[in-house]
């Protein structure tokens, strides 16, 4: 198929302001009968047909204004219609079968309930509509099934009415007023049951909240309530903005292609991020609860209210949201923290995605897939470059432009220009140069130095952004970096820098001085992450060190301590460190991770941030081509360094930690935190040791977090409590596919030598399946990103890969195609295994009937 190109859109011909639908339930097969209110739109061309996209779908009756018509047409599995005059109301009937729907797109059944998930294209594959994004119609919702498998019945607004029949079937009626697009179409019908409360608006409107889930569940879902409630509150304080309807429900599936979905009053989720209670969620799927809970929630303004004109603009509604959720859960737990975190996912997914074969813009140019477009780059890096707005305009000012962006735009489906140019109006801002974030793709490199003479510091900036595919040249961009300077004697901040200045590297190379430095002082620069770039500074190691243990900006000194062990394990990994300088680099690190284990004004959750490595894909990404093997032996040796050396400091910090009891306040979190990181250290130091202290934290646990980290830990050691916890947390949680998810996980992403081995046996796992998104994910997923079983030197971690996707492509394409990215990175890693990349995507590419989406992936991933 030909691929889609920005460029090329026009205004749909047809509008639809009405849409009723009618819904006879079957597990099997379902009826649906559509009535489309049409009328010409004045804004177009005109034109004599209506095209009505289709999937899988067979017209059975199509009527015309009440009269059965048989001049419709199919082109390919599109319905075409002719229309002579300027309003009809067409009624068309089609049959599903949702049990056969493995690809979960569409109407499927989970667990004998019956869900729907139409982002971007799936209501096409319910009935006959022109689905696009800016087509917005109100809908009317009728539903028929049997009482007993279907008990509770949904969709999207307002339940309007609902009756019994009698006979053991029974019927409801949803309105929806709001006009939406058709991707936020819903419909649940299950045995399902309420955890159910109520939130009162900023203007005293009292709105029912459920969150419905299967009989047993209930009991974890206080936490996401907590969360909803938050998350409705906060986006009145903070962006002012107040819910719409008088009812608002979540369900939550446990067959899910993603984390979850924003449908208008009726969110559909995956259960992992519903599901939570202190046995059976970590620290971390607490806090995935919450944002997730909050990112679904805060669409219903950016997103549902004000939605996308087309697919090309998705980052207008997912860069938007996921600012707004991490803006929300900075001001939950811990900011800095929560920042951090955020940067580290954008540099462990996104920069590997910008400098490899799938980069493209936030706003990309062409697609064939569109479900191949939910990335990193989207989501996360749309998110940076909001917040660069937002740190440019400073918080009032972008107040005023996402008011103003909300109140234009109310109802409509709009451009990533159109938000632009409400930020510009709203917020006061020049954005023109700016715009260059939304069309070249790649991570700008800013390469710094600090030049020192006679009293003055100069500052000089050069930037350069790298080629991507189908975008040789770039521009300049406007690189917003926050920066300060320090007197390395004092410690504080340098004459003249109580405060810390926003410079904007606009050109490609710049110059600034900073005169009253009669000491050379100490740059701290890019403080919080203020652009999405890679920073190359020419800073020296003992600059680092000091930085590490001095920066009053919390990322600037997770940053610069991350920088220490990059330079440090990339020389290492290079060949480039004789024995003197391996020690040299060793002993600073070690020395720098000392003072973090020692210094009390950081708490514990900031604490355990500064003891994380870089990982081992951020390594990679470092360098122009990567070994693989030489990383991980390198990262594992300084790990092991570190916790031999500190082995004594280690245990005392997991002694403490474990005498602080239970709570989810953050200074017990804090705890949990640190606990485990000290094990993960002595499990490289002091392996023995290591086992016994996890066994013993295993057995103590009375929380996931405790056990689920001791376990990690024991899951990467060749020891007889590995196998023996294995055992018990399998039995003790067998039942509870969430937890089980995590045994899968857990294993496939160890640090054993044998963890290859291990997913070969847990494929065939009577627990496993294919065909439930969340295990695939747990087995496989894992592997693929357990950088030393993925990159195993014979090439088997590769064909794994390949088969997974091969077996997967016909059941779930959209999950399968998820698998292709990491083959994708072909061309950055060395030679061999290169090759036997390579040849994998090669034996994809050539497969019969692949399906768009992993053929899409396959044939960009090669090219
Ligand atoms: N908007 C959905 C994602 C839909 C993905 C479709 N392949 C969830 C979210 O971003 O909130
Ligand atoms: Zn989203």
């Amino acid at each position: 198929p030909a691929a889609i190109r920005r460029e090329d859109y026009r205004p749909t011909a047809w509008l639809v302001p009405e849409v009723s639908l009618e819904f006879d339930l079957a597990l099997q097969a379902t009826r649906v009968t559509s009535t489309l209110t049409v009328a010409r739109n004045a804004a177009a061309d005109a034109s004599p047909t209506i095209r009505l996209n289709g999937e899988g779908l067979e017209p059975m009756a199509v009527k015309v204004d009440g009269a059965m018509i048989d001049s419709w047409v199919m082109d390919d599995a599109d319905l075409i219609v002719t229309l002579p005059g300027d309003a009809h109301s067409i009624e068309i009937t089609t049959s599903i079968n949702p049990a056969a729907n493995t690809a979960l797109m569409g109407l499927f059944a989970s667990n004998g309930m019956l869900c729907t998930q139409c982002e971007a294209e799936g209501f096409r594959r319910i009935t006959f509509f022109p689905d696009r994004p800016d087509v917005l119609s109100t809908y009317r919702v009728r539903m028929h099934g049997p009482k007993t498998d279907f008990p509770v019945l949904l969709s999207n607004g307002n339940l309007e009415e609902q009756g019994d029949d009698g006979d053991g079937t029974h019927w409801a009626q949803w309105h929806d007023p709001w006009p939406k697009p058709s991707y936020l179409f819903a419909l649940v019908a299950g045995d399902l049951i309420a955890n159910s409360d109520s939130f009162t608006t900023m203007s005293g409107r009292e709105v029912a909240l459920n969150i419905w889930v299967r009989e047993g569940d209930e009991s974890r879902t206080g936490h996401a309530m907590e969360s909803l409630k938050k998350s409705m509150r906060w986006d009145e304080e903070v962006f002012g903005r107040e819910y719409d309807l008088d009812l608002f429900n979540i369900v939550a599936v446990s067959d899910f292609n993603m984390g979850a979905m924003e449908n208008k009053g009726l969110n559909v989720f995956n259960t992992k991020y519903v599901l939570a209670d202190e046995n059976t969620a970590t620290d971390g799927d607490f806090d995935g609860v919450e944002g997730v809970i909050a990112h679904e929630y805060f669409h219903n303004w950016s997103g549902n209210r004000v939605t996308c004109r087309d697919w090309f603009q998705l980052s207008l509604k997912e860069g938007f949201t996921v600012l707004r959720d991490q803006l929300f859960s900075q001001d939950m737990g811990s900011a800095p923290v929560k920042r951090i975190e955020d940067v580290r996912v954008l540099r462990g997914a996104q920069f590997p995605e910008d400098s490899g074969p799938l980069a493209h813009p936030i706003r990309p140019d062409s697609f064939r897939e569109i479900s191949n477009f939910y990335t990193a780059t989207i989501y996360n890096k749309g998110a940076e470059v909001i917040r660069m707005i937002r740190t440019m305009a400073g918080e009032e000012a972008f107040r005023a432009g996402s008011d103003l962006y909300f109140q234009r735009h109310d109802g409509q489906a709009v451009t990533c220009e159109d938000f632009v140019k409400a930020m510009e109006d709203g917020a006061g801002l020049d954005l023109s140069q700016f715009r260059l974030w939304y069309s070249q793709a790649g991570t700008p490199k800013v390469t710094v130095r600090l030049e020192h003479s006679g009293d003055t510091a100069t500052l000089h900036l050069s930037q350069d952004v790298p080629a991507t595919p189908g975008q040789p040249d770039k521009h300049p961009m406007p690189i917003p970096l926050k920066v300060t300077l320090f007197d390395p004697e004092t410690g504080n901040r340098a004459a003249g820098h109580d405060g810390e200045q926003l410079v904007t590297l606009t050109k490609a190379q710049a110059s600034l001085s900073f005169p009253g430095h009669v000491r050379r002082p100490v740059l701290s620069i890019n403080r919080g992450f203020s652009a999405p770039i890679v920073i190359e500074r020419d800073i020296a190691q003992e600059e680092l060190v000091f930085l590490a243990a001095h920066d009053d900006d919390p990322f600037a000194r997770y940053e610069a301590l991350q920088d220490l062990v990059v330079r440090h394990l990339k020389d290492a990994a290079d060949d480039r460190l004789d024995d003197g300088a391996r020690k040299h680099g060793r002993a600073a690190i070690i020395e720098a991770i000392r003072s973090v284990m020692a210094d009390d004004t950081l708490d514990d959750l900031m604490r355990g941030e500064l003891f994380i490595l870089p990982s081992e894909t951020y390594l990679a990404e470092a360098m122009p081509v990567a070994d693989p093997g030489r990383i991980h032996a390198e990262r594992q040796a300084l790990r092991a360094a570190i916790g031999a050396f500190l082995e004594d400091d280690f245990v005392a910090l997991h002694t403490r930690a474990s005498d602080v009891p239970y709570s989810l306040e953050a200074a017990a979190r804090g705890a949990r935190k640190v606990k485990t990181q000290a094990l993960v250290y002595l499990a490289a130091g002091n392996p023995e040791r290591a086992a016994g202290m996890a066994a013993a934290q295993y057995d103590a646990a009375d929380n996931m977090t405790d056990r689920q980290g001791a376990l990690m830990v024991l899951c990467g050691l060749s020891a007889v409590e590995r196998t023996n916890k294995l055992i018990d947390f399998y039995n003790r949680y067998q039942g509870n596919p969430l937890v089980i998810d995590k045994w899968f996980a857990l294993q496939a992403s160890s640090m054993h030598p044998s963890a290859l081995e291990h997913v070969k046996a847990l494929a065939d796992h009577p627990d496993f399946t294919m065909k439930n998104p969340n295990r695939v994910r747990s087995l496989y997923m894992a592997m693929a990103y357990n950088p030393h079983a993925f990159h195993a030197e014979d090439g088997e971690g590769y064909r794994m890969i390949g088969d997974v996707i091969l077996a997967l492509d016909p059941i779930n394409p959209q999950t399968a195609s998820r698998f292709v990215p990491p083959l994708g990175r072909w061309r950055r890693i060395e030679a061999g295994r290169s090759q036997l990349m390579r040849e994998q995507l090669e034996r994809i590419g050539k497969a019969p009937g692949l399906s768009r989406d992993t053929h899409e992936q396959v044939s960009r991933s090669l090219g």
